[in-house]
């Protein structure tokens, strides 16, 4: 299967062709009409996967475990795709390659399909390739998706927190780090691995996030806190637990539902802002926007005015429209 045509690729990744999900992938990685086009025809037939982020610092552990909870999820039988997103620039092939060859366990398995992908040139970056690239893996049938992402910056986390159920990855002495990421991961984490819990300090871990969790006073499931080696595999089987309480908790809750429908909202938003300021960098350039430019610097236009000319020609009147009038005097 060589063609590169998105609806052959995806007729024959749901026919199981494990090279043609790989071909889809690349073309979500490289964005564009082929990747919109890969969007449109995969979303009809997703719905079925469920995803579950793994974040945390570089150097955590996270493949580590990802690849310790793909070696349970498999003895249950089920099949299992697992992303690993790196965020960075075309210099940290490396730290791809890391992840491809720890995931090399499961290289022979046919069941576990595995990819690094990058995101460069994907119009909105990380937010918006990541759904798109968990979509060809449901439509391609496979029920679990595991996501992994470094959780440094507020991109990252946004990403992790976009899965169904999201686990934060801290490590013995990760002090510091909680703190400078308290707000983004405590918003996102469903559930707290304290991996490394062979070195010390696994304890006043847990009591610093304890604590953090206590003045995160939300009407909302308390992440437990599950201490890992995931070098020997310790505590993988309860990590794995939680994550399905997690998800029961959701379904039975409604909760998944809500939460999948504010991450459509999220979504539409993002793609919509990312088409504008797309539009707004086409708008800005040119004769017609020079001659504006030249007007607003001899004074005879004021910028707001500007833009107001440029937006009128670009059928887009204010934001907010007949409610942004200004208030009256009466
Ligand atoms: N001592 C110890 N080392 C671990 C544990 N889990 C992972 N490591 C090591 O930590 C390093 C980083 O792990 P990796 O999974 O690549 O982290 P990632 O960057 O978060 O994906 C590797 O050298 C692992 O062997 C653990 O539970 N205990
Ligand atoms: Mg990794």
């Amino acid at each position: 299967m060589r063609s590169r045509d998105p609806d052959a690729l995806v007729s024959a990744a749901v026919a199981g062709d494990r090279g043609a999900v790989a071909r889809l992938l690349s073309l979500v990685e490289r964005g564009g009409a082929a990747a919109q086009e890969v969007g449109r025809l995969t979303y009809p037939l997703g719905g079925q996967a469920y995803s579950i982020g793994i974040t945390g610092a570089p150097g955590s552990g996270k493949s580590t475990l990802t690849n310790r909870l793909v070696e349970v999820v498999r003895r249950t039988g089920s099949e299992v795709g697992v992303l690993a997103i790196d965020p960075s620039s075309p210099f940290t092939g490396g730290a791809i390659l890391g992840d491809r060859v720890r995931m090399q366990d499961h290289a022979l398995d046919a069941g576990v399909y595995i990819r690094s992908m990058a995101t460069r040139g994907h119009l909105g970056g990380l937010a918006l390739a990541t759904p798109q690239a968990i979509r060809v893996l449901d439509a391609a049938g496979l029920p679990l998706v595991f996501v992994e992402t470094v959780g440094v910056g507020q991109v990252e986390v946004e990403v992790a927190g976009a899965a169904d159920t999201t686990v934060v990855v801290v490590n013995p002495g990760w002090g510091d780090a909680v703190q400078a990421n308290k707000a983004g991961l405590l918003e996102v984490a469903d559930i707290f691995v304290i991996n490394k819990a062979d070195r010390p300090g696994a304890q006043q871990a847990r009591r610093d996030l304890q604590e953090a969790l206590d003045y995160a006073t939300r009407e909302r499931h308390r992440p437990p806190i599950i201490e890992t080696v995931a070098v020997a595999g310790q505590g993988v089987a309860e990590l794995w637990e939680a994550i399905e309480g997690h998800h029961s908790f959701l379904a039975s809750s409604g909760e998944l539902e809500a939460r999948r429908a504010r991450r459509i909202d999220d979504e539409l938003r993002e793609i919509v802002a990312r088409r504008l300021e797309q539009r707004a960098h086409e708008l800005c350039r040119g004769e017609p926007f020079a001659r504006l430019r030249r007007a607003v610097l001899d004074r005879e236009l004021d910028p707001y005015g500007a833009a107001e000319d440029i937006l009128r020609r670009a059928g887009a009147g204010r934001p907010g429209g007949e409610d942004d009038q200004e208030p009256s005097d009466d």
